[in-house]
Parts: structure tokens; C-alpha cells; sequence
């Protein structure tokens, strides 16, 4: 059976960890895109002169030319620019929403039977654009947030209570902003609910609204830290695991940026929720029922992710 072709768009610092990634998980054949010459060429030479010492076996190639991710099966998308200490993700829409309308007419003519994952910011209005853009149905176009964002929540919380992170589990829902919604009562260890564990003395409230606070300001903190750039090792890991639940038809159950159609009330917006993906993308979303305090703070979300995508209508009318 042949490899499965990946195609990378955007070789910085996340394409060019999720292309180490890729090799390392054997996930198949990599193409790696970019504007600037040299760079694709250069990290793709270095990555498959790591193959023999890491023992994996993948074809890589940088291009600057669409015409090399032909049939490509997965598309991952971080082309555009990242934030900078100081920005907001919402300040990046207007350079990065050129770059999705390239990349969509790229993934339009080249790869219109991929599944693509897009990774720039602001997510959940680019992977709108792109969808748009690309014209692929909604279902094979997906945006990578919610994962990140809810191994923050749960790297932290596992943190705190002293316990292996694989044993805590947790999600997110809502768009990739500050007004996200870490859930704290579908949040467990070894199925234990998260609440329990307050009542229980793992923890207290105040710890717990502590982390999602933390959790809400996780990519902001990274970006004060690095000053150059925005996280990229674990948003890489990110698109990582959703590529292999739809390359090996994993059926997982991951936090993405899923196209709503009247689930949790919204209709023709990307918002992060419980989705099924499989061989056939984003296969079935989980909606879970929400109690009020959890409804509002989702519908604020909402609100950000509308205010954000009518900014690119207002950009881009023809979208
Ligand atoms: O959770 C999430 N979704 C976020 C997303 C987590 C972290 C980072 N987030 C966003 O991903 C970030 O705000 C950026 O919008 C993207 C990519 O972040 P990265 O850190 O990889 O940025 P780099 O290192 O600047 O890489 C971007 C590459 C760079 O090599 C540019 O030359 C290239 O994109 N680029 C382009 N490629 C193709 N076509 C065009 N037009 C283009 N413009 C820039």
C-alpha cells in the first residue's frame, strides 16, 4: 500500500515540528510548502538526514510550488504570520486572511480530496476563510485549537493534583480566544468529575478557577515568554493527533473548530467542540448539554468568533 502524502503549508517553527512529528510517527510521505525559498528545501534535507538515526523511512521535500502537493491526503495549514508580544490573535486577520484565500485556491486546484487542518490564527475565522476558499465540504476542513488548548487545561490540572496527565482528561469549547471554555465539570481523573475532587480535598475551587484562567491566557503567556514568536512544539502535537485519527480512522473523540450546522444553536460557524474524526473527517459532534453559567460563557465565545468571521466578510465580501 502506498504511504499517505502530507502536505505541509507553512514551514516555520509548527511546520517544522510537525514534520519532524510526521517522520517520527511514520505517518507517510511529507511535502513541505512555503513562500520564502530555501527554507522548505533546507528543513526537509535536515529532517530526512534524521531518518536513519530515528529509523523511520518518509519521502520529504520542500517546494515553493502548489503543484507538488498533488493527491495529497492531509493538509496542514500555518502559513500566515504569528503574534507578537503585545497583539491580539484578532489582529492578524487581516494579513492572514490574504494567505488563506492563496492557500484554499492552492488546496482547490491540487488536493480537493484532503483532509485539512488549519493552524492559523485567528483560527476560528481562517478556517471559515479557508473552507470558503478551498471549497471543500465542511466536514474535510477543520481547525486545530481546541486540542491545545484543552492539553493546557489538563497538563495544568494534572499538574496540581499530582498525578500522571494521562490519567487527566478535559476539553474546551468555544473559539480559540480568551473567552474560551475550559469545562470544568467534564473534566476528570480516572473518571473521577473534577467537582468531586474539590469536595474530595485534591484541590480546591480556587485552584481550579486559577488553571482555567491560565488555561484561557496559555497561548498569550508563551507569546510574552518566546517575545518572538507564539507556541508551536505542542500546537504541532495538536494537529499531529487529529491527522492520525483521520489517516488510521481512529474514530477519536477530539475538541476541534467543527462547521455547526444548529448544533449548540449555531449555524454556519467554526466552533470548538467534541467532534468524531475518522476516514471521513469530522465524522459526528458531540453536543453536551450545558447548564446556564456554562451556556454563557459559550454564547460570549460565539459572539467573538461571529465579531471576528463579519470582519472578514467586511475584508472579503466575495467570502
Ligand atoms: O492553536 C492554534 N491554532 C495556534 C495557531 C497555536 C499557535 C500558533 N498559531 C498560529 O499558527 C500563528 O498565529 C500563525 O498564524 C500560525 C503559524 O505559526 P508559526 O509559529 O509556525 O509561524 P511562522 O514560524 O512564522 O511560520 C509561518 C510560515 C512562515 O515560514 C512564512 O514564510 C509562511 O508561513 N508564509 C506563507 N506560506 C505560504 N503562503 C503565504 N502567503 C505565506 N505567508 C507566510
Amino acid at each position: 500500500m502506498a504511504r499517505n502524502k502530507i502536505a505541509l503549508l507553512g514551514a516555520g517553527q509548527i511546520g517544522g515540528t510537525l514534520a519532524l512529528l510526521t517522520g517520527l510517527k511514520e505517518l507517510g510521505d511529507i511535502v513541505l510548502f512555503d513562500i520564502v525559498e530555501g527554507t522548505p528545501q533546507g528543513k526537509a534535507l535536515d529532517l530526512v538526514e534524521a531518518s536513519p538515526i530515528e529509523g523511520f523511512d518518509a519521502k520529504m521535500r520542500g517546494t515553493n510550488s502548489y503543484a507538488d502537493i498533488e493527491g495529497a491526503d492531509v493538509v496542514i495549514v500555518t502559513a500566515g504570520v504569528p503574534r507578537k508580544p503585545g497583539m491580539s490573535r484578532d489582529d492578524l486577520v487581516g494579513t492572514n486572511l490574504k494567505v488563506m484565500e492563496q492557500v484554499g485556491a492552492g488546496i482547490r486546484k491540487y488536493a480537493p480530496d484532503a483532509f485539512v487542518i488549519c493552524i492559523t490564527n485567528p483560527l476560528d475565522a481562517m478556517v471559515w476563510v479557508l473552507q470558503k476558499a478551498a471549497g471543500l465540504p465542511p466536514e474535510k476542513v477543520v481547525g486545530m485549537a481546541g486540542v491545545l488548548d484543552s492539553a493546557r487545561f489538563r497538563y495544568f490540572l494534572a499538574e496540581e493534583l499530582g498525578v500522571s496527565v494521562k490519567d487527566v482528561s478535559a476539553f474546551v469549547l468555544g473559539g480559540h480566544g480568551d473567552d474560551m471554555v475550559p469545562l470544568v465539570r467534564y473534566s476528570s481523573m480516572a473518571g473521577i468529575p473534577l467537582p468531586d475532587l474539590v469536595r474530595m480535598g485534591w484541590t480546591t475551587q480556587a485552584k481550579v478557577d486559577a488553571i482555567v484562567d491560565r488555561t484561557r491566557k496559555g497561548g498569550g503567556e508563551i507569546v510574552g515568554l518566546l517575545k518572538t514568536g507564539s507556541a508551536f512544539y505542542a500546537p504541532a502535537s495538536s494537529a499531529i493527533a487529529m491527522a492520525e485519527s483521520y489517516l488510521r480512522d481512529k474514530k477519536r473523540v477530539l475538541p476541534c473548530a467543527a462547521f455547526l450546522t444548529g448544533q449548540y444553536g449555531v449555524d454556519g460557524l467554526y466552533v470548538g467542540v467534541p467532534a468524531v474524526i475518522g476516514a471521513a473527517g469530522v465524522e459526528r459532534i458531540v453536543e453536551v448539554e450545558l447548564n446556564s453559567s456554562e451556556r454563557g460563557m459559550f454564547e460570549k465565545s460565539i459572539q467573538s468568533v461571529r465579531g471576528l468571521v463579519e470582519s472578514c466578510q467586511q475584508i472579503a465580501p466575495h467570502l
